[in-house]
């Protein structure tokens, strides 16, 4: 029985080792995701670019990229939400809670670890696409402010927020039933402020909105077939906007505004 204690010893300690091993690389994976998307969102959208979607404010682009026969196409999006702030449209966008109301993608949405109050990591299922296989994903979440540049066009005093949703490698999630999609995502929003000298605390909602950027790298994974991802994305994506942003727009309505 001693020998079976020290064991179980053995085998607490090495999965606090694992897990702290785990946790200090997304930690530290963290920033660099942050910084390399916050540059994304500041290029330019050049004639690389398709508008494959485009509803008023809405606009979804895509890049073709296809390495080895699979469909990796960059897709980058932006719209504009009224009546709600940049920190409010990501509160939502990363809240675990919500996120089933919004997500028509997705069978099941798990945390599986909280590494901080601002970062996750979820194991997610998304719904069978047939005829390919049914896909699952493991991703960290992270959510924090962006310090605005100098000459930012819109110096209204407030902060961009920022959610960067990363695959990674997890032991909680090394299930072989699924293909398993890699990729990351970030949803950055500004917030816009139409009513000039006018101090914070005396704004309505009708003075305000959130200009969102959300960019998409995926890797389906498996088999996967072109013409069939980029029928799923151009209908899924803007879809997906629509959606997010009128749920975001009714949960916030009559609430006190969080700059
Ligand atoms: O950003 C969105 N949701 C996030 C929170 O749930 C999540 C997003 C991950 C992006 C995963 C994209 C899945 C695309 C799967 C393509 C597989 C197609 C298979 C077709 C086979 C031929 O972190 C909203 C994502 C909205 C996606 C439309």
């Amino acid at each position: 029985t001693l020998m079976r204690e020290v064991i179980k010893l053995i085998d607490v300690y090495m999965k606090c080792l694992l897990a702290l091993l785990i946790d200090g690389r997304i930690i530290m994976s963290m920033d660099s995701k942050v910084s390399e998307y916050v540059s994304c969102v500041r290029e330019e959208i050049n004639e690389e670019w398709n508008l494959v979607h485009e509803d008023n404010e809405m606009k979804v682009y895509r890049r073709e990229l296809e390495i080895d026969g699979v469909a990796l196409d960059p897709l980058r999006a932006q719209h504009i939400v009224d009546g709600v702030t940049g920190h409010e449209v990501c509160n939502i966008f990363f809240d675990k809670d919500v996120r089933m109301e919004w997500e028509t993608t997705l069978e099941s949405t798990k945390v599986i670890e909280e590494i901080s109050q601002d970062t996750l990591v979820f194991h997610q299922l998304i719904k069978r696409v047939w005829p390919t296989a049914q896909r699952d994903m493991c991703f960290a979440s992270h959510m924090r402010p962006v310090v605005r540049l100098e000459n930012d066009s819109n110096p209204t005093g407030v902060d961009p927020w920022i959610v960067v949703n990363y695959s990674i490698d997890h032991p909680l999630a090394t299930v072989i039933k699924y293909v398993r999609v890699q990729f990351t995502v970030c949803m950055y929003c500004e917030t816009i402020i139409r009513k000039t000298d006018c101090p914070l605390e005396e704004l309505t909602r009708n003075d305000i909105a959130s200009r969102i950027v959300y960019i998409a790298h995926v890797n389906p994974g498996g088999w996967a077939p072109p013409a069939v991802v980029r029928v799923v994305t151009k209908r899924e994506y803007p879809k997906f906007l629509r959606k997010f942003s009128s749920y975001v727009d009714k949960k916030l309505q009559n609430t006190k505004i969080v700059w």
